[in-house]
């Protein structure tokens, strides 16, 4: 097999089997874990993270409740997702550091990888953002490494220091540093090294000594996304030597499904920052680990069928709309709602793809003055004791002042608030057999007169 795409092909694998199995039983269950387990194993991923992710698949697998209209199937890919994602970190990263400090960023790597064509990414990108950033060239071994990082920034007003002719990597560091630093006036300084394999030991032993000596502030492991499952292990090896603090990595432009960084985050615990995505100085990307993941499991509509499971667990709550035939559902209901459609999304793309027959089609305005509105009936509902939530036939004129006074609001609002939500409650008591039926001014945020 291709070591290349090897975790992300296995991966696939054993989704495709599973999804072209008749059904879904616990064995169908075990046998995708097992798939999975596999192909993270065979990537190099240490054994007691595939344990407990494949734990924790399980767990929800079996356990967690399946949205009406989702099939079990789609839930499982969806949990699957979710877990890998888990694993890289919810949240693509941001940087931000102290403009008013130094910072010093050492980025080191197998020879090729896209060191120095990072450094040059990353400094543009730094600079963009508005930080004062130099370069240093500490790369003694490739020929024309500093003529590389000039000519990657030409015209770009970023520093680039470097020593031709000087043989040692911690001099040229050291004086690069303190020349950015203090000329410069630099904020964020990178430091391009020499690439290097893990087994040669003289140059892992520089980069120890380098490291000691600049102290930076981070180290950055740069891997060419290419590499596949040998990325675990090179990752453990440099992070042996000096402690990798984040991880680039880049040509994820190419047919890269980047799976072997997924075994570098596990070896060195180090979250990945960036993607390079070309040869370009603007090439680079914040990393984002759900297309990362996504693009993984090559499920062609992944985010069709999250956005499915989503709209789906929406329509778990219109269940809980049916308690209001029975008279359980209270104004706290109504407004709990709304506020959980608005996080998933503009009203309207949410309400389109909702199964509700007779939802007119209403202009954008409207539907923005109601996604205005949450928030100020939220507040409205704040004002009112518990009995009022719970009983709001009993909110009369007087009632109606004190809660506009308390939330801010005018006593139009709050009338207008309690208008709605009587209107749904008499209509789902008379829609209690048929299908949904939405009258066109549920959604009107003016006042009925
Ligand atoms: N397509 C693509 N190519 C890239 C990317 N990053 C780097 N490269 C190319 O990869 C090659 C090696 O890049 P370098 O930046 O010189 O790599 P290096 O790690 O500094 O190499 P050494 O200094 O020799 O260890 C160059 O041809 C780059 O243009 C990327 O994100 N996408
Ligand atoms: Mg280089």
């Amino acid at each position: 097999m291709n070591p290349i795409t090897s975790l992300g092909e296995l991966i696939k694998q054993a989704i495709s089997k599973f999804m072209s199995a008749p059904g879904v039983d616990k064995n169908v269950v075990e046998e995708l874990i097992r798939g999975i387990q596999r192909a993270l194993l065979v990537s190099d991923v240490n054994v007691e993270l595939v344990m407990k992710l494949s734990e924790k698949i399980r767990n929800r697998a079996l356990t967690e409740k399946v949205p009406p209209g989702i099939s079990k199937k789609d839930q499982i890919i969806k949990i699957v997702y979710e877990e890998l994602v888990s694993l890289l970190g919810e949240k693509p990263y941001k940087f931000t550091i102290d403009k008013s400090k130094q910072y010093v960023i050492m980025v080191v790597g197998i020879q090729g990888h896209g060191k120095t064509t990072t450094v040059a990414k990353l400094a543009n990108y730094l600079k963009k953002l508005g930080y004062s950033v130099g370069v240093v060239c500490a790369d003694t071994f490739r020929t024309g490494a500093y003529e590389q990082l000039r000519q990657l920034l030409d015209g770009r007003d970023i520093p680039v220091y470097g020593m031709p002719g000087e043989h040692d990597a911690i001099t040229i560091a050291t004086k690069g540093i303190e020349y950015l630093s203090k000329q410069q006036k630099c904020n964020v300084i990178l430091v391009d090294t020499a690439g290097r394999h893990k087994d040669q030991q003289s140059l892992m032993q520089e980069m120890k000594a380098l490291e000691e000596k600049i102290k930076p502030n981070e180290i950055m492991l740069v891997l060419d996304g290419t590499i596949g499952q040998q990325a675990g292990t090179h990752a453990e090896a440099f992070h042996k030597a000096t402690p990798i603090g984040s991880i680039i990595v880049t040509k994820m432009d190419t047919s890269a499904k980047g799976g072997g960084a997924l075994s570098a985050v596990a070896a060195t615990g180090a979250q990945i920052r960036f993607i390079g995505t070309g040869e370009k100085l603007e090439d680079i990307e914040v990393f984002n680990p759900q297309g990362f993941i996504g693009r993984l499991l090559g499920i062609g509509d992944l985010e069709g069928l999250l956005e499915r499971i989503k709209i789906a667990e929406l329509e778990l709550s219109k269940e809980k709309l049916k308690s209001f035939t029975s008279g359980t559902f209270t104004l706290e209901d109504f407004i709990k709602q709304f506020k959980e459609m608005k996080k998933l999304g503009p009203l309207k793309k949410i309400l389109s793809k909702l199964p509700l027959p007779g939802l007119p089609n209403l202009p954008d305005e409207e539907l923005e003055k109601v996604e205005a509105q949450i928030e100020k009936w939220s507040a409205i509902l704040l004002s009112m004791t518990p009995e009022e939530r719970e009983n709001p036939h009993i909110i009369d004129s007087s009632r109606i002042r004190r809660i506009a006074r308390g939330s801010g609001v005018t006593e139009k609002d709050v009338k207008h608030l309690l208008q709605q939500y009587n209107l749904l409650k008499r209509m789902m008591k008379s829609i209690k057999r048929s299908p949904w039926k939405l009258p066109k001014h549920m959604f009107s945020a003016e006042l009925e007169e």
